[in-house]
């Protein structure tokens, strides 16, 4: 796959998938959504990739939505649709992230500003460089948090978290982030691809199938009952069950070897 402004490479199961457009600390252009759509799309759909990392190229993972294409309108005295911007982009590339069957891991490397924490939150895990910093961004320009953060981001940190760093957009570092629950790990810089890649090839080799059926189940689940749930958990394990992976590591347990699963 060949894009402008965005890397991906692949190494067996795992695919790394690099924000670049250094410049702009990788901020969100309407090429690079595109690009990651088509991109997301096709791993999302391919038997053989069973998981990803998202990274940014230079010292931003990403600043968020391109704020240089808002100044011609602007100054010409234009308001251009911030709601057909969204709807075209953000909003069908964080859901097709966050529900994407392959598990991604984001390797926050630096700077994180407003649609960029979207990005991070869709993924299933964050592992941050301890000189990562966020700041949600928005309010400084006049907007709400967008690109799923109204949903994300109290599910991640917690409705007064939420609050309190969408409002008040203070630019946190990667030790903050971590005691907020907001990443998962926070580790040396020089040692994030590393740690990144070794926690996606740890996944890669996990019943792949069970991994894609455990977020769905999870993202229909909040916005289920717990009875609702039950029933879904329910349907949704015998199709767990039906796959090669659930023999494998039944009968693996039993006869006391590790398990090889295949994803399949
Ligand atoms: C950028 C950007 C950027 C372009 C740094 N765009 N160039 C918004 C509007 C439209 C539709 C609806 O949705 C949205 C959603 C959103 O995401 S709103 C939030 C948008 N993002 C921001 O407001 C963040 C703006 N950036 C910053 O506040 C700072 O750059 C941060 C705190 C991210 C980093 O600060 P520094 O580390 O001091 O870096 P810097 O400010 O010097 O930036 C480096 C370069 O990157 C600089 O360009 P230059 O040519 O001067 O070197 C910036 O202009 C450029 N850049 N963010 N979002």
């Amino acid at each position: 796959m060949t894009y402008e402004q965005l890397i991906v490479d692949r190494d067996g199961p795992v695919v790394t998938v690099r924000l670049n457009n250094a410049a702009r600390l990788n901020a969100l252009s309407p090429t690079m959504t595109a690009e990651l759509l088509d991109a997301l799309t096709k791993l999302g759909s391919d038997e053989d990739v069973r998981a990803i990392v998202i990274t940014g190229e230079g010292r931003g993972f990403s600043a968020g939505a391109d704020l240089s294409a808002l100044q011609e309108p602007y100054l010409k005295g234009e308001r251009p649709r911030l709601s057909f911007f969204l709807k075209e982009g953000y909003n069908r590339l964080i859901p097709l992230l966050a529900e994407t069957p392959k598990p991604v891991v984001a390797a926050i490397n630096g700077v994180v500003a407003g649609a960029g924490n979207s990005l991070a939150l869709a993924c299933d895990f964050r592992i941050a460089a301890d000189l990562a910093s966020f700041t949600m961004a928005f309010v400084k320009i006049g907007l709400i948090p967008d690109a799923g953060s109204c949903y994300l981001l109290p599910r991640t940190v917690g409705m007064a978290r939420a609050l309190e760093l969408a409002m008040l957009s203070e630019r946190i570092d990667a030790a903050t982030a971590l005691s907020m629950g907001l990443v998962n790990k926070v580790v040396p810089a020089d040692d994030l691809m590393q740690e990144a890649h070794a926690l996606a090839a740890r996944l890669a080799d996990l019943p792949t199938t069970a991994i894609a059926l455990t977020k769905r189940t999870f993202n229909e689940a909040s916005r289920m009952t717990l009875a609702e749930t039950m029933d879904r958990e329910a349907e949704v394990q015998d199709e767990a069950a039906a796959t090669h992976d659930h023999i494998e590591g039944v009968l693996a347990f039993l006869e006391k070897r590790r398990p090889s699963f295949t994803g399949r």
